[in-house]
């Protein structure tokens, strides 16, 4: 018996659509303007300061970070997130939300606290950085948007869950759709992640930033916020795995390869993406080596699930492509729908994680983190990264939903798979340059345009982020272009509206094992493996607090 979303055909109802289409709308629009301050600072490399320009606007170059990091990396992601994860749980599950009230009141929860903390980015009174490490001190307002934030995703996540009980209740012993499997599991794997910024933010910062105390004490501040901050990356990057499984065989003409080896994956990253956030802290006195090492060997354990990844998914292509007369050991690759898109972003997102993903073991490995910690190299990772595997994917299914949930046809299909070449082009200017630069010593977070110490030997490198930023802004342009024509067209006929693509699986899913469909086991092992690794450690640092470091803004 399976019994895919394919299979039970239910319609998402126009009221969901219409709600999942604002949080896309917020998405796209933070993208835009997070993405207005990117040339600011490629173009400041190569000794082009446009920040002379605009310096009522702006008062330095970390300002136009932070509102670069805190909109693209975190309101953009999550937003789309959101509002994926409840189109791929009422889909898969064939039902509308269990809660639509509670959703809603998450949705504009999230929405005022992205105001609240938009005011103080812009008016320089929160200049810290998207990683908002004390002693660096932001006005109050900025944290309570960040807190209102997180708590509007949880309440969303919570209607996603009781949601997916719901179904399971009536269904026992059916395997789970996997598409609402797979936002599930992040889901659950967010609210427990977000509880390291939640302490951090009501125990420390805010109090701090209130005047109710006087100092905070920063090596515990990283420790509660690397508990979030690692798997935050992983709770971007499930929404695109789950379009990589889940929707793209379809979209390529062919099916799943393995039910089973998905949903394994996705277990291990709910067990394994939390216990390693000390791989951000390598060179942190305060943390000791023991602690440290576990960390890193447990990073190269959630390694492990992106490698079946990798290869559970090309599989599915190669088998989508055989399907379609490709042939040949790489042949086939040629038999993939290229002039397609959606599909096209999502592939081209995959080529570049191959290199962000090899960057990433070279950061976990401890001792040769210290070459590149603190270099442009970590922006050049996390570009190809989370601007890259999971912006450049979200662009590629924005291609199908953006016209499903509003009843149009995508403005310009050769426009869209420009857009997305740009994208690659621009991205593999920028993140080589960002590397090599890095390996050559450039620190990041720096405006190097104007660094005493810049060897000549570095100029062709920063000319290239100069070239590769521009390209990469003129990407977003674009793409931002094509939504907002796409969104403003007439309305089309209904044939000629995509419809959500859900892939099937070769092997029937009621065939995977039931312990791969179950939370309970993994839930126990995941608090297990965190208390182990955590534990002692949050034990020690929170027993010796030393609240004693005031803070400071640039
Ligand atoms: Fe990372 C720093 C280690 C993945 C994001 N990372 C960062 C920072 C960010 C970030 C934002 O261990 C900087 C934070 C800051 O500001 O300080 N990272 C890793 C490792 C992985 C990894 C081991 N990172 C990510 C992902 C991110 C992300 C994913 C965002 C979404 N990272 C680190 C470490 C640091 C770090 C250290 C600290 C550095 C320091 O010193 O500060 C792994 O998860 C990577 C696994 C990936 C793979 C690739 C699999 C390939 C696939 C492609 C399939 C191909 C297809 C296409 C579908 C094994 C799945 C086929 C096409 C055809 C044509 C057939
Ligand atoms: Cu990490």
């Amino acid at each position: 018996m399976t019994i895919s979303a394919e299979r039970t055909g239910y319609q998402v109802t126009p009221e969901d659509k219409k709600f999942i289409g604002w949080h896309i709308f917020v998405a796209i629009a933070s993208l835009l303007v997070g993405s207005l301050f990117g040339p600011l600072q490629a173009l400041e490399f190569s000794g082009l300061d446009l920040y002379q320009y605009i310096a009522p606007l702006l008062e330095n170059y970390y300002q136009g970070l932070t509102i670069h990091g805190v909109l693209n990396a975190l309101v953009w992601t999550t937003f789309f997130i959101v509002g994926f994860t409840y189109l791929t749980t009422v889909k898969g599950l064939g039902r509308s939300l269990a809660t639509p009230r509670l959703n809603r009141f998450g949705f504009w929860t999230m929405v005022v606290g992205v105001f609240t903390t938009a005011v103080p980015l812009l008016i320089g009174e929160a200049t810290v950085l998207f990683t908002f490490y004390p002693p660096l001190k932001a006005s109050w307002a900025f944290y309570l948007g960040l807190t209102l934030v997180v708590v509007g995703s949880w309440i969303e996540g919570w209607g996603f869950i009781l949601t997916f009980r719901a179904w399971r209740k009536d269904n026992p012993g059916v395997r789970s759709p996997f598409i609402a499997f797979a936002g599930v599991i992040n889901t659950v794997m967010w609210q427990i992640a977000t509880l390291g910024v939640a302490v951090l933010i009501l125990t420390m910062l805010l109090p701090w930033s209130l005047g109710i105390i006087e100092a905070t004490d920063p090596q515990l501040a990283r420790t509660y916020f690397w508990f979030t901050g690692h798997p935050l990356v992983y709770f971007w990057l499930l929404p695109a795995y789950l379009s990589w499984y889940g929707m793209l065989p379809k979209q390529a003409g062919g099916k799943l390869f393995s039910d089973s080896l998905a949903r394994l994956a996705f277990w291990l990253f709910l067990l394994l993406s939390i216990p390693v956030g000390f791989h951000h802290q390598f060179v942190d006195p305060g943390v000791p080596s023991g602690w440290k090492f576990i960390h890193a060997g447990l990073t190269y354990g959630v390694f492990f699930p992106s490698m079946l990844t990798a290869f559970t998914v090309i599989a599915s292509l190669e088998y989508s492509a055989k399907q379609n007369g490709g042939k040949g050991v790489f042949g086939w690759m040629k038999a993939l729908p290229w002039r397609d898109a959606s599909v096209t972003a999502q592939l081209l997102a995959g080529i570049l994680f191959f290199f962000g993903g090899i960057g990433g073991i070279v950061n976990a490995s401890y001792n040769i983190n210290t070459v590149i910690h603190n270099t442009t190299w970590v922006p050049g990772h996390f570009h190809l990264t989370v601007a890259s595997a999971v912006t450049l994917s979200f662009m590629g299914i924005s291609f199908w939903l953006v016209p499903h949930l509003t009843g149009k046809k995508l403005h310009s299909p050769k426009l869209a798979l420009a857009q997305a070449w740009v994208w690659f082009v621009g991205m593999l200017i920028f993140s080589n340059a960002m590397h090599v630069l890095g390996l050559l010593g450039a620190p990041r977070r720096t405006p190097l345009g104007q660094a005493p110490y810049v060897p000549e030997e570095w100029s062709g490198h920063l000319l290239r982020v100069s070239i590769g930023g521009t390209i990469l802004f003129i990407s977003v342009l674009m793409y931002v272009y094509l939504m907002w024509k796409t969104m403003r067209g007439p309305k089309a006929d209904p044939e000629d509206v995509p419809d959500i693509p859900v892939a099937e699986s070769i092997r029937d899913p009621q065939l995977t094992p039931a312990w791969l469909d179950n939370f309970k086991p993994w839930m126990i092992a995941t608090i297990a493996l965190i208390l182990i690794a955590y534990g002692p450690q949050l034990i020690d640092q929170i027993g010796n607090i030393q609240l004693n470091s005031p803070g400071i803004s640039p």
